[in-house]
């Protein structure tokens, strides 16, 4: 018997980043990607799309929070929610927490996401029962096309790496739609990869074309992903007629929800950038 390790390489920085794995749960090729999961010794299940770790057990809570919390309390009464992506159902999730929330559409291309994370990730899909919740597999793309116009209070991109399918998501023509079917003072949140990688290309073009698009305010919040290029990751969030560097802090403090990351002060905190990223962007 000897070791077995899953490692994902990131080539474009000559970096990779490696688990320890005792089985492989999963292998499918679906019409748009090639999907997998593993058991690791340390890390719980993991799931892989074209070789870039989507997320495990033991850290997704890191991503799935900040994706979901600061664009929710920012924004002043989130009702329709909509998640482009978030096939794992693990955004869904931290967005179902909150009550004021009235409807939540899910709208992933790919359904063998959602049976791996039905089969391999129990707990980030406990709540897909929930009367708010509703789950479409189909183009985000389209589906945003076809949405109305200012019908929407928060839109979360939580999509893979922008090539592959998720190309089209970082692409100006969506941004501008995203705008055009958020309500005033609707707030667009987007994974934005790694600060240390990609501040002065991907993430500077982001914010760039959201402010093309026509949102009045972009704010980037680094925080730790340690499974993902570099250890590091980003969200950027961005504001029609609203401003993003502020939130609504006492209700971030005041809740139920048991979260292990996102609290004012980390939310507070993600919000100041640092000078190198400062300079990048
Ligand atoms: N979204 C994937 C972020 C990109 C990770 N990139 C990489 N490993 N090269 C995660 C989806 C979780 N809901």
């Amino acid at each position: 018997p000897h070791d077995v390790w899953f490692t994902e390489v990131f080539d474009s920085h000559g970096s990779a980043f490696s688990l320890k794995v005792s089985e492989k749960l999963l292998d499918v090729q679906s019409p748009y990607q090639h999907l997998e999961v593993y058991a690791t010794d340390t890390y719980g299940n993991l799931m892989v799309l074209d070789g870039c770790v989507m997320l495990t057990d033991r850290d997704n809570f890191l991503y799935h929070e900040m994706i979901a919390h600061p664009a929710l309390f920012t924004h002043q009464d989130p009702k329709r929610v909509v998640i482009i992506g978030g096939g794992d159902c693990g955004t869904l999730k931290e967005v179902l927490r909150h009550p004021g929330v009235e409807h939540v559409t899910q709208i992933d291309i790919d359904k063998e996401v959602t049976k791996a994370a039905e089969r391999f990730f129990p707990a980030l899909v406990a709540s897909n029962n929930d009367s708010r919740a509703e789950l479409l597999f189909a183009d985000g793309v389209k589906w945003v096309d076809d949405a109305a116009d200012e019908s929407i209070d928060v839109l979360i991109i939580d999509s893979t790496d922008p090539v592959g399918p998720a190309e089209g998501l970082f692409k100006t023509d969506f941004l501008t739609r995203c705008h055009r079917i958020l309500a005033p003072g609707g707030v667009m949140v987007q994974q934005s990869e790694s600060p240390l990688y990609h501040s002065g290309t991907i993430i500077r073009e982001l914010r760039h074309d959201m402010r093309e698009a026509g949102f009045n305010s972009v704010a980037t919040l680094p925080f730790p992903q340690p499974v993902y290029p570099s250890g590091w990751w980003s969200v950027t969030l961005a504001g029609k007629e609203t401003d993003v560097n502020y939130f609504r802090e006492e209700a971030a403090a005041d809740h139920e929800m048991p979260l292990q990351y996102y609290t004012p002060d980390t939310h507070r905190g993600a919000l100041v950038l640092p000078p190198f990223m400062r300079n990048a962007l």
